[in-house]
This record gives C-alpha cells, structure tokens and sequence, in this order.
C-alpha cells in the first residue's frame, strides 16, 4: 500500500490518477476488540427480548438531541417513526459536509462499533427492515473502515448480507440535508424535498424512515451501555449533556474536543491549548457557516441547542471556527456566501439567485446594509430547506458586529 502523506494536490491526483491510491487507515477499535468490552451485549439482549419503549424511555431521560445539526431529541424521534405502519427503513446522515465539521470522522476513525451498535439498536427500535449509510466519499479511510467492519457484523451473524447497505456520497454538500440525501440514495439528484411530510412518515422509497446522524448513534450505545447519566450527569452554564466539538482556525490545538453541552467560546478555547502563539482573539463561527459570527466580546455565551437564537445564530453540528485580528470578518462572510452560491441545489429562486446576488452586493467596499437586508429576509422567508434559510446570518452578523469593516471607510 503505498500511502499519501503531506503531499501536494498534484501529487494527490497523480497517485488516484494511476489507480494506486489506498488510504492510510488509522488505529481503531475492531469487531474482536469491541466485542472483548461488552459490545454487542445490549443489542443481543435487546433483540432477545426487550421492549423498545423502555429503551426510548431510557435515550429520552439521557436528553440525547440529534447531532446534525437540528438537535431533535432522539427519543422522540424513535416515537414518530415508530408511529407510522411499516415496513420502516433507516437512513444513517454521514455526509458531514458542514465547513469546519469533522466530529463524526472523528468518532468513525476511533471506535466505529460504537456508532454501528447504535445504529442498529436504533433501527431494532423502530423495527426497520434494512438500514442505508450515506457516507461522505472524501473520507475513504472511514468507507474502508466501515466496509471491513460491516463485513465483520455479517461473517459474526450480528446482521445478515443486504441488511446495512453503504452508499458514497459525491461531494454535494446539499446532500447532507436529509430529504435530498434521501432522493441521493434512490438514486436521484439531491434535491431536498417541502415538509411536511416529514421523513418520518415518507423517507426512503416512500416508507417511514428514522433519520440519525452518525454520532447520535455513538451516544445511543454509549448511553445504553453507561447509562442515561452519562450525559444527564454532566451540567454545566444551567445546560446539560457533552458536545464534541469540532474545534479549527487561530487556536494552539486544533482537533475534536468533547466538552460540557454549556460550554462558551473560553472554554473551548482553553481546552484547544489557548489562541495560536501571535494572534489575537477576533471572533468565532459557532456551528457551521449557517450560524454565522459572533464576536469576542460575546465569550460568556454557552454554546448549546437554544442558546444562541437570541442572538441571531445556532450552534448546529458544533463547528467552532476562531478567527484572530488577523483575520477580517467581512472576508469570511463573503467566503461563506461564496460556499453557498456554490452549493445551492438552485430549485428554488430566492435561494439560488439570493446567494448570487448577495456574493455581489459584499464585493462593494461599502455595504447597502438595508438591501441586504432585504434581500436576506426574502431568502430566510421563501427558501425550502435551511440552506437558503440560514445563508443570510453571516451577513447580518456582520452588520451587526463589525459595522466598521464595511462602512466603506477602512482601507483594503
Ligand atoms: C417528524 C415532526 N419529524 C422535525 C425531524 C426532521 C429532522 C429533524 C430535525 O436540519 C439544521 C439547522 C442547522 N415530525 C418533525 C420531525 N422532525 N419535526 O427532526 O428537523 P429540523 O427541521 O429541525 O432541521 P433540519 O432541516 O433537519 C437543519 C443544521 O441543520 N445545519 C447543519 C448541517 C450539518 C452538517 C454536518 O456536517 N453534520 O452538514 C446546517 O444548517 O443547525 O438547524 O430529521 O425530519 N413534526
Ligand atoms: Fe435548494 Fe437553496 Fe432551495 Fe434549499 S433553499 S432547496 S439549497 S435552492
């Protein structure tokens, strides 16, 4: 295996061009090392008899929210699809597509048994008949990972050939919204779908379908197995539960940090080792281009699910990004707003042309802050999925924060 290290984008391409490209596949946990702990145990005895809303009992007391960004508290979810007459399917969101998000790799790469145990307690709930894992085809060591391990589950009788079917994304970031993931697997463009219908009700080929992202699933292994306390326990800023907080720009130590659900941006940034050596901190993008900026003076805010809606953001899949004075917010909102031109599905018109129109109205050295304005309240009023919803919260969070860096006044 020859493998790819620290090399150029050429270089890259050159060793796929040649065919000879294999992916570095780090240390992790298998299916014999797994099983040795106690995995497996709980869906053995679940499937053996258990009642599902025991289970559901148990994942609701844990206060397990969705971790893809919604925060839909898990257990609930289970109770809706449940609800709906089978046959039921389940669909597992691994597109991790949000810039800055890379907690789910994270998990994958260490303990991918935790996330499949989950998956499959999940579907053991709502009694789904197979299950389909979208994963992100820019992570091939977590594709290699997981067919290997998924074999693993076939070969061990934990589920049979056809049960767990792995689908590769294609790089769309739109394709992490679950109706137009969804359309992916069938095999259509990602387009995302009105709701309602929820996928509850119509997923996957029509059927009721439970929707989880990878690491909601790690949590309801980890729950089931450690139980509800383990996250219920941990209280922190009057909020309760852990998030893993996907942690990169101007800090010491960038990477995955699983922290307190109330954590602020001090402490997160306290836990990544302090601002890099020479900067200065600016402002921070809490969850995802989509929740916008925040400056630095708002350091006490605690960054969990509810928390940041009265200041006009969210906190999303926990995509913290630090910006340092040597960075420039208007900048990094233009470079959002860029990300979702490009990614716009471009079905709907005040999505499509809104983020077009708006790239233009950010180039001008002065803002038309009222226009802008407009325009963003017409996007968030008229767009069908949250992309378009949520593309306007860099630019008012501009305006809003950094009024001085585009009042045409500073030099550029
Ligand atoms: C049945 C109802 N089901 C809601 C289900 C719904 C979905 C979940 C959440 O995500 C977020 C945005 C950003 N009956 C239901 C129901 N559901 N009501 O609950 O639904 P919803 O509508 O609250 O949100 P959503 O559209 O699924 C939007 C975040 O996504 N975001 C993050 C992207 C993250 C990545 C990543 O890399 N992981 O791309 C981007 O904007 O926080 O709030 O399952 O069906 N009555
Ligand atoms: Fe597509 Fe944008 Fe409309 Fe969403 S809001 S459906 S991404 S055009």
């Amino acid at each position: 295996h020859r493998h790819v290290d620290h090399a150029t984008p050429e270089a890259v391409q050159a060793t796929i061009d040649a065919g000879d490209f294999h992916p570095v596949i780090p240390d992790y946990e298998d299916l014999a090392a797994c099983r040795a702990g106690g995995g497996y145990d709980v869906l053995t005895r679940l499937r053996a008899g258990g009642d599902w809303e025991e289970v559901q009992q148990v994942v609701s007391d844990s206060g397990l929210r969705g971790l893809g960004g919604a925060g839909f508290p898990a257990g609930k979810k289970w109770g809706f699809v449940r609800g709906y007459p089978g046959p039921r399917l389940m669909a597992v969101n691994g597109d991790e597509g949000e810039p800055g998000t890379f907690k789910d790799r994270f998990h994958l790469e260490r303990q991918p048994h935790l996330f499949l145990e989950g998956m499959l307690i999940s579907a053991w709930a709502v009694a789904a008949e197979r299950i389909y894992i979208y994963m992100r085809d820019e992570y091939p060591a977590v594709l290699e990972i997981l067919r290997r391990e998924i074999a693993a589950l076939e070969a061990a009788e934990l589920i049979r050939p056809g049960d767990v079917i792995l689908r590769r994304g294609a790089g769309a970031y739109i394709c992490g919204e679950e109706s137009a993931m969804i359309e992916s697997i069938e095999g259509k463009r990602g387009l995302p779908r009105h709701r309602p219908p929820y996928v509850a009700q119509v997923g996957l080929f029509g059927r009721p379908t439970l929707v989880h992202n990878i690491e909601t699933c790690h949590w309801v292994a980890r729950v089931l197995r450690e139980g509800p306390e383990i996250l219920s326990a941990v209280e922190r800023n009057g909020r309760r539960g852990l998030r893993s907080y996907s942690v990169s720009g101007r800090v010491a130590r960038p990477g995955v940090h699983l922290l307190p659900a109330g954590s602020t941006i001090a402490d997160i940034i306290e836990a990544a080792g302090g601002m890099a050596p020479g900067h200065v901190f600016k402002a921070y993008q809490p969850g995802g281009p989509s929740s916008g900026l925040l400056p630095a003076s708002m350091s006490d805010v605690p960054l969990d699910f509810d928390t940041l809606q009265p200041h006009g953001s969210f906190i999303g899949s926990a995509a913290v990004v630090v910006l340092s004075e040597a960075d420039s917010a208007r900048d990094a909102a233009l470079n959002m707003l860029r990300f979702f031109e490009s990614e716009s599905c471009g079905q709907c018109t005040p999505c499509r042309v809104g983020c077009e129109k708006a790239v233009k109205l950010m180039q001008a050295d002065a803002w038309d802050a009222p226009l802008l304005e407009e325009l963003g309240r017409a996007m968030v009023d008229a767009s069908i999925c949250g992309l378009g919803q949520a593309a306007p919260n860099p630019i008012r969070a501009v305006i809003k924060h950094f009024p001085e860096e585009v009042s045409g006044d500073q030099l550029r």
